[in-house]
């Protein structure tokens, strides 16, 4: 046995864990708490030598031949070894404590100095994640080891250090006994990734430090503290300013040890469950608007610099997000300061995943009785408490932490209800979450009831039966690609049901390694087992930029509902601490994309209360397109949108005057020639193939009825059946193709190859004497189809039409369950703006409740609605390129006027997509027409 794969031994001469916080060597520094300002701490991070070895078995005794590599950082990142994403397979045997034979090590190596004040005081070194563990050494003598990829590892240098220069060395290997308790669904990375810093303490000064607060009270396990309240100090906490998400007020204690000034930000407030298994955040019942959150970044792997993550924190809170879960291991302490600060409910989760087990066998089952299952083995039990404690311990004192998670996706064993046990001892104040209680149906000591990618249905199950925890969603709405869809319908019903606490959807930010431009995923470093794209599921993409899944989270977890009868406005604020006269609420009235009357309102309502206003306008009595009323709560940005239909009579559109006509019925075309048009129509193909107006040819091919769409993530499970279908393999078969006056009429089918016709139809085309083309379309679909992805017709435009306008829903791509995002509304675009760069290429871009389309010259309209998209793509390309950078543009820009496209859902990992937005009627009739413009 090699001395990492050792239980008995998992950590040498590490420190016991205490509470985060740096000491400083004046008052006015440690208020100011600028920790770069210490005299007692020392960062050193930087340029640190560095050598790889294949096998550390090859490290020598002394090593000559040294790189470079920057600290912190993973060794993947820089050119050694390969990044390695694999989701639930563990990238080795399952055969714990045991780790392949070559294992790789880095070893680092940097010199620092220490003057004499430091050398007559302690010296401690802190190294707040090294992945996935090391042995340190202080001028060539051993220190200690330690393990614990995600958790702090401090050790007392002070016998091992001189005044001068000191030199430093960590060997760091790629595995130990540890990694089968780090399994994760990440890129597996290794180094020294986040910061390393020494501290100079007083021998006597106080370790663990203890905060704990009520609604009325700060108390201190040191007797010498002040608390400040911004700069002035207080001294009495009579009327406190109490902490919660919104509102996140936080006093200052200073607490005085020998002659260091050690600073804590406190944020004083009480959570509770009521009766009726509410969540509360100081007595008020409050849902969770949650994001699941690795650390992750395209160029620095697991390295989120402090910036970093505060920026990515203000697009959260941009999101209405109020709620993180750390999945699945313990940020760097900095982030949940920075939660205290900006104001988050943070789920803490154990550095504790082991998630292969269930394909130790291969397949996937949680066979937990059986004694492989680490999690239940006598062994490991203290590599499993100590990663609890070492976690509750180190971030005890934020007042952000609602609840500590014992990890993810580990089974369960006797070892979790030892971490259950421990936690709900330790800390009375918080609650115990572990979403692996499910598999004992919650009989262990957890305080909420957590669950993932529940359906909506079996989420409701849960908020009637009678066992009265909080429900709560751990993982949801899997953002995966294009998506997600389903948000908007779980946040219905979590409204509904005060058990209903809200949850997490999964997950904040797309995994992948930037290459030369592209982001790269499982399966482009040659890894031998691996999950392809599943790490690419972020609510935001690996640059943090949004999406319109995204933005339809944001609306989902937005703070007002509105609902308008008349000119009564009603407006309910869903805030828990925050009136809304803090905000601005704008009004308008659109009228045909146009304002015809807007307002403003403060409204002063209280949190959680609803109230009515009166609004001044006067609806026209008729409009074209029709009438809206817009909200929007503005603050620094817009932070909630609504829209609402009014009820205004939709006229009919106009009519163009006539002119003269003639049909010429050839062998395969008809000709339609008219005072300034040339129509030829396809009759063995039965569409169009040129429409000419004026002299300019709208059409770069002839029109095609369609119903594939490249499969977006969220489709990967129906897509086998799409593809069983042959869907993406299609037949169209024209009957019979007739002219009768002026209408063409088409009898055809479309069918897979090898398969049995999907749909039959009729599709009568109108030609009218100014030239409009109405294009009626009637369709039957065979009874066991599964539903179909879209359907509608695909117009191939020239190119050089850049621009375009519509009526419609926008200005996002919007399907029909992901559609809360967007309004109806008059748009430009163009079909470069409406690419979005999903990670694997995939259907985007629709727009659905549309009405009017001018594009080309040419304007698609119909009394009803259509959805339409445009795109230099064409689907079978977007269904083949596998990386952003193999897509290649299609010669002609195509248009699809789409009857339906079916919804996103979340099916990636979560149910199936909801019925009601399948794209499943049997009976099928669409119409619309095409004019010049
Ligand atoms: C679930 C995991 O908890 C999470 O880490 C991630 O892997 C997610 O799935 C998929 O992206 S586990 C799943 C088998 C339900």
């Amino acid at each position: 046995m090699r001395s990492y794969e050792n239980l008995n031994l998992i950590s040498e001469n590490r420190e016991p864990q205490r509470s985060y916080y740096i000491p400083y060597d004046t008052l006015e520094k440690a208020i100011e708490g600028n920790k770069y300002d210490s005299k007692y701490y020392k960062l050193l991070n930087g340029q640190w030598d560095f050598a790889y070895f294949e096998r550390d078995i090859d490290v020598p005794d002394i090593i000559t031949k040294w790189d470079k590599i920057p600290v912190p950082s993973n060794w993947q990142m820089h050119g050694y070894d390969k990044p390695y994403y694999t989701n639930v397979n563990y990238p080795y045997p399952v055969d714990p404590p045991y780790v392949p034979d070559d294992n790789p090590c880095g070893v680092y190596a940097v010199d620092f100095n220490l003057d004499t004040q430091w050398i007559n005081r302690d010296t401690y070194i802190v190294f707040e994640g090294v992945n996935s563990c090391f042995y340190l050494y202080v001028n060539d003598k051993y220190v200690g080891h330690s393990q614990g990829s995600h958790l702090q590892s401090e050790f007392n240098i002070s016998q091992f250090v001189n005044e001068g220069n000191n030199k430093l060395t960590v060997k760091v290997l790629k595995w130990c006994a540890g990694s089968y308790l780090e399994d994760q669904d990440f890129f597996r990375l290794s180094g020294i990734f986040r910061d390393v810093y020494l501290l100079s303490r007083d021998k006597e000064s106080a370790r663990d430090i203890e905060i704990t607060v009520t609604n009325k009270n700060i108390f201190v396990s040191e007797k010498d503290f002040v608390i400040y309240d911004g700069k002035n100090k207080i001294t009495s906490l009579d009327n406190p300013i109490l902490w919660n998400a919104e509102k996140p007020h936080l006093y200052t204690v200073i607490v005085k040890s020998c002659s260091e000034y050690i600073p804590f930000k406190v944020g004083m407030r009480e959570i509770g469950v009521s009766g009726k298994g509410e969540l509360l955040i100081n007595g008020i019942s409050v849902k969770l608007k949650g994001i699941n959150r690795h650390d992750t970044h395209p160029n620095l792997g697991h390295y989120t610099p402090y910036e970093h993550m505060r920026a990515e924190l203000l697009k959260m809170k941009e999101l209405n997000i109020n709620c993180i879960r750390t999945s699945h291991y313990p940020p760097t302490p900095e982030f949940f300061n920075l939660c205290d600060e900006l104001g988050f409910y943070v789920v803490d989760e154990t550095d504790i995943e082991i998630h292969g087990f269930t394909s130790r066998n291969t397949g996937y089952e949680y066979d937990i009785d059986n004694e492989d299952w680490i999690c239940g083995q006598k062994q490991w039990k203290n590599a499993f408490l100590e990663r609890v404690q070492r976690m509750v311990e180190r971030d005890k004192n934020h007042p952000c932490i609602i609840m500590w998670s014992m990890g993810n996706e580990s089974g369960y064993g006797s070892n979790h209800d030892e971490m259950i046990a421990w936690t709900k001892n330790r800390d009375k104040s918080r609650l115990a979450h572990y979403e692996g209680s499910g598999l004992i149906n919650d009989k262990c000591g957890v305080d909420v009831v957590s669950r993932m990618y529940t359906g909506i249905e079996d989420m409701e199950k849960f908020a009637k039966n009678n066992d009265m925890r909080p429900f709560f969603l751990c993982e949801y709405s899997h953002s995966m690609g294009n998506g997600p869809g389903d948000v908007w319908d779980y946040w219905q019903k979590i409204y509904q049901y005060p058990k209903l606490i809200g949850g997490c959807v999964w997950e904040w930010a797309d995994h992948t390694v930037e290459v030369d431009g592209v982001y790269k995923y499982g399966g482009d470093f040659g890894e031998a087992t691996h999950d392809h794209n599943f790490c690419c599921d972020g609510l935001v993409f690996a640059d943090r930029s949004f999406k319109a899944g995204s933005l339809e989270v944001k609306a989902a977890y937005q703070y007002i509902k509105t609902c308008i009868e008349g000119n009564k406005l009603t407006v309910k604020n869903l805030y828990d601490f925050t009136n809304l006269k803090e905000y601005t609420l704008l009004w308008k009235i659109v009228c045909d994309g146009d304002v015809i009357k807007s307002g403003n309102l403060v409204c002063d309502i209280e949190p959680h209360e609803t109230k009515v206003y009166e609004l001044d306008f006067i609806l026209p009595e008729s409009c074209k397109l029709g009438c809206y009323l817009d909200i929007s709560l503005l603050g620094k940005y817009e932070v909630a949108m609504e829209q609402h239909a009014l009820d205004v009579n939709i006229q009919s559109q106009e009519n163009y005057s006539a002119g003269e006509l003639q049909f010429i019925d050839e062998k395969e075309s008809i000709k339609i020639i008219g005072t300034n048009f040339l129509y030829t129509f396809n009759k063995h193909y039965g569409n169009f193939e040129s429409i000419v107006i004026d002299g300019e040819e709208k059409l770069a091919a002839i029109t095609k009825l369609t119903v594939w769409r490249a499969p977006t993530d969220n489709d990967r499970n129906v897509k086998h059946q799409w593809c069983g279908q042959n869907f993406n393999k299609m037949f169209s078969k024209v009957y019979d193709c007739r002219l009768e006056g002026n209408r063409i009429i088409v009898e055809g089918s479309l069918a897979g190859i090898s398969r049995s016709p999907f749909l039959r139809f009729n599709n009568i085309f109108t030609i009218l004497s100014n030239g409009e083309i109405q294009v009626e379309f009637e369709g039957k679909v065979k009874e066991d189809c599964v539903y179909l992805p879209r359907l509608g017709f695909e117009f191939q435009i020239p190119k050089k039409n850049k621009r375009f306008k519509y009526f419609g829903m926008g200005p996002s791509e919007n399907y029909i369950d992901m559609c809360h995002h967007s309004k109806i509304g008059m748009y430009e675009s163009s079909a470069k703006e409406e690419y979005v760069p999903y990670i694997v290429p995939q259907e985007h871009g629709n727009h659905i409740k549309t009405k009017i389309i001018e594009i080309v010259g040419l304007k698609f309209s119909t009394n009803k609605e259509f959805e339409f998209n445009v795109s230099n793509y064409a689907s079978e390309m977007l269904t083949k390129a596998m990386h952003t950078n193999e897509l290649k543009e299609n010669e002609n820009t195509i248009l699809r006027i789409d009857y339906k496209n079916s919804g996103i859902g979340s099916n990636s990992c979560g149910p199936e997509l909801l019925e009601q937005y399948r794209l499943k009627e049997k009976y099928i009739s669409f119409k619309f027409s095409i004019s010049k413009l």
